[in-house]
């Protein structure tokens, strides 16, 4: 592996107290035999901060490197749709990692940290490194691993391009104050990775598991099922970024937000499992030869809005409720609460596109038959839930179940910002007011007619197209 080292201030510490930002390098227990990076959120071998972070400790210790990935059976609300995706792409990982001499341990356990532990006890691990992630499920985790740890623990920051830990401190107000602090930070992170090459470990390989056997274990629903439209793992994704870039790239400016067009990217599915990093894709759209406005406008989709929503559930531990919206949304939605609401919806009408609207019933279609909705659809998708229901608090609750439910991309920092700006006004600036929705940004579907041709998008994800059990 090349000299290049990991910039430290991706690597902070993680102790029972908390997490304090690496000053020299990473300290190693004395009678460590070897390094294991603990893969979680960042589900790739290649360009992937964590990886390499662990790697380099094991070369400068002169000891092996091992990777471990725990399954548990239950993930928020995933379904066989999204661990099938996820599982196809870590046993690509997998066999990669040990093309490479690297061994690549896989359990399922329900309890990931107490499977850290005894697997870090056992190998006789000098330190644990681990990737990051915000979410409330995934802190909880290595807060519990942390205190039973009896080595060096650390985690690498290899889902930002800019570090969430170091790029702000405090819960950021919108994209305009995050903005200035991605842009001017990052020349200096927006760099390219070293390659890993292969290693001249000894040491032995564990078996490589059966995605279908594995699928047996998992206690998820199974009518929602896999989808057809991505192909999960590393390799799609790359092949899936090229065609977008040479073919889509061009009218991303002028046409991404048309659900008809199909000019946006696509890449949420890859980017969420961490099959590929947004500082690959940032790099090759960087270097493309293409539209400057469609360019900045994917970097900033990419950069600024992830780096945004990562920052919201870091430092918002009330991202996936009401009491994570401003102030002032509060207040406005409050005092809205008993505002007449002409048609009111369960969570059942919802799910099953069942409400008057053939705009939004095509939406809820489109993300149970395809895995992912068009983003501009998201947003009118949410509102309607917020003005359908009787409060904020189901609205949101139902929008996250959905969306955590059906799309292959929900369970992220993304899809919990996206619900609260579309529900909660977060990131957004106060409107006039009106019914129901108070100072909320309010759409509805003229302005779609405005945007698209809606009753193309329709047409498109009517029911005749299911090819999905779920519709009675
Ligand atoms: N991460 C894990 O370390 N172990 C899991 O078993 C696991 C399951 C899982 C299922 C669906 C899904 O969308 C994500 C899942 N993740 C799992 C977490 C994922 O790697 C991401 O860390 C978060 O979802 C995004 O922050």
């Amino acid at each position: 592996m090349s000299s290049v080292k990991v910039d430290a201030r991706r690597i902070w510490k993680i102790s029972p107290s908390g997490y304090t930002q690496l000053q020299e390098s990473p300290e190693f227990k004395s009678d460590g035999t070897c390094i294991v990076y603990w893969m979680s959120r960042d589900q790739r071998i290649q360009h992937n901060w964590a990886l390499l972070a662990a790697l380099e400790e094991s070369e400068k210790r002169n000891v092996n490197c091992m990777i471990i990935f725990t399954l548990v059976p239950v993930f928020l609300d995933a379904t066989l749709r999204q661990f099938d995706f996820m599982l196809q792409g870590i046993a690509e990982a997998q066999k990669e990692a040990h093309s490479l001499g690297i061994p690549f341990h896989f359990v399922l356990e329900k309890d990931p940290a107490k499977a850290v532990v005894s697997f870090a006890k056992k190998v006789h691990a000098g330190a644990v490194f681990t990737d990051f992630d915000p979410l409330k499920i995934k802190l909880q985790w290595k807060s519990d691993a942390a205190k039973a740890l009896q080595c060096p623990f650390y985690e690498v920051d290899a889902h930002n391009i800019i570090p969430a830990r170091f790029i702000s401190q405090k819960t950021e107000f919108a994209a305009y104050t995050i903005r200035p602090k991605v842009h001017r930070l990052l020349p200096e992170f927006l760099t390219p990775f070293p390659s890993i090459t292969s290693k001249k470990h000894d040491s032995e390989f564990p078996q490589e598991f059966i995605v279908q056997d594995v699928l047996k274990k998992v206690n998820v629903r199974k009518d929602v099922t896999p989808v057809t439209t991505f192909v999960p793992g590393t390799s799609a994704a790359k092949q899936h970024l090229q065609k977008f870039i040479n073919k889509k790239l061009e009218h991303y400016h002028d046409k991404r937000n048309d659900p008809n067009a199909g000019y946006v990217s696509d890449m949420s599915p890859w980017l969420h499992f961490g099959n590929i990093s947004a500082q690959t894709v940032a790099l090759q759209i960087t270097s493309a030869k293409s539209v400057k406005e469609s360019i900045d406008g994917y970097l900033e989709e990419l950069i600024v809005r992830r780096e945004l929503a990562d920052n919201y559930c870091l430092y918002t531990s009330d991202y996936d409720n009401f009491n994570g919206f401003h102030s002032w949304a509060q207040t406005s939605l409050h005092a809205h609460r008993s505002d007449a609401r002409e048609y009111v919806y369960s969570q059942q009408q919802f799910e099953y596109a069942e409400t008057h609207d053939p705009l939004w019933n095509a939406a809820q279609r489109e993300m149970i038959q395809t895995g992912k909705m068009h983003g501009y659809m998201r947003m009118y998708w949410a509102k309607k839930i917020l003005e359908w229901t009787h409060t904020p608090e189901e609205a949101q609750a139902i929008a996250i179940y959905l969306n955590d439910t059906y799309e292959l991309d929900g369970r992220d920092p993304n899809g919990y910002t996206g619900i609260a700006w579309s529900i909660g006004g977060v990131h957004d600036r106060a409107w006039f007011e009106r019914p129901i929705f108070g100072k909320i940004r309010y759409m509805n579907a003229n302005g779609c007619k405005s945007k698209f041709d809606v009753k193309k998008y329709i047409a498109t994800h009517s029911s005749q197209n299911q090819g999905n059990s779920l519709f009675p």
